[in-house]
């Protein structure tokens, strides 16, 4: 039996499955000049914001794909200093990465302020660093961002972004990977979310083949559980311009001076670890 009426489903196309959450109640619903965007009081997980019905945040889990989208990439970097985040209209990301000291300027270009402005209002622990000086919103596409930025802007880039279809479909393509390498500095590295392991092997293969085609040295996907994105088992990869992305600053991550729930070096040398198949997929 499906489930009943006060139950948000995201199916997925395809695969035969789906994610539900027990709704309490829905808070907001608007159509912006992109999408349209909804937030919910769930029974057990605390607010739940879709975009187009596409599950994107809940206040139970975002905390495992934002830290995974920001540390490892900013620990395996010597010195993360200026910062591109595109797409990350929540500011979960925006918020981790601002944790780090080292970091001097983040542009955070997003196409639709509509979902940030919402966010602030309904997610405000994940907007608490929009303050920061350090932090500068741009609502505009990302895409036409990277291409017209100056090159070597950049120590890292940070693609947090929605499925591959629609606006993002071009955030991984490889012209938008050569605009990237060349908006980062030499020892510059960039890190996208890219979809589940389990269900979107072929995208991950296609992200490998692309970034080392924009000239980008070693390419890594790591994975980590998202138990409301489809399959409940998320990834991200990163690549790095002149060095391989083996080695990671440990010690200052031991030491680190910030709180995190899910990453940590342990975690950080784990999650590089590549289950067999994708493994062998992306030989
Ligand atoms: N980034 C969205 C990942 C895609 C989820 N896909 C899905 N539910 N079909 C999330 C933005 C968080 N900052």
């Amino acid at each position: 039996m499906p489930p009943g009426g006060d139950w948000y489903t995201e199916e997925w196309a395809g695969q035969g499955s789906a994610i539900s959450l027990k709704l309490a109640r829905k808070l907001h619903d608007e159509q912006s000049p992109y999408q349209r965007i909804e937030i919910f009081e769930t029974a057990t997980f605390g607010r739940l914001m879709t975009l187009d019905g596409l599950v994107m945040v809940t206040d139970r889990d975002n905390f495992v794909y934002h830290e995974m989208m920001s540390h490892p990439a900013l620990y395996t970097h010597d010195r993360p200093r200026r910062l591109l985040i595109i797409g990350g209209g929540d500011c979960g990301t925006l918020r981790e990465v601002l944790k780090h000291d080292e970091v001097e300027h983040v542009d955070q270009v997003e196409l639709d302020e509509r979902v940030t402005r919402v966010s602030e209002q309904f997610f405000p622990e994940l907007c608490a660093a929009n303050t920061d000086a350090r932090a500068h919103l741009h609502f505009q596409d990302g895409i036409r961002w990277v291409k017209e930025v100056a090159p070597a802007s950049y120590d890292v880039i940070i693609v947090d972004s929605t499925d591959p279809v629609g606006p993002a479909a071009g955030l991984f393509g490889p012209a938008f990977y050569a605009d990237c390498h060349r908006a980062l500095k030499p020892e510059g590295l960039i890190v996208g979310q890219s979809e589940s392991p389990l269900f979107h092997v072929d995208l991950i293969q296609a992200m490998h083949t692309h970034l080392r085609a924009a000239d980008f040295l070693d390419v890594a996907t790591l994975s980590f559980p998202q138990c409301t994105y489809p399959s409940g088992w998320w990834s991200a990869t990163l690549a790095r311009k002149d060095a391989t992305l083996a080695g990671f600053r440990e010690e200052d991550c031991r030491d680190r001076p910030f709180a995190t729930r899910y990453y940590n070096d342990g975690i950080h040398r784990a999650a590089f670890a590549a289950p067999e198949f994708l493994f062998k997929a992306l030989l």
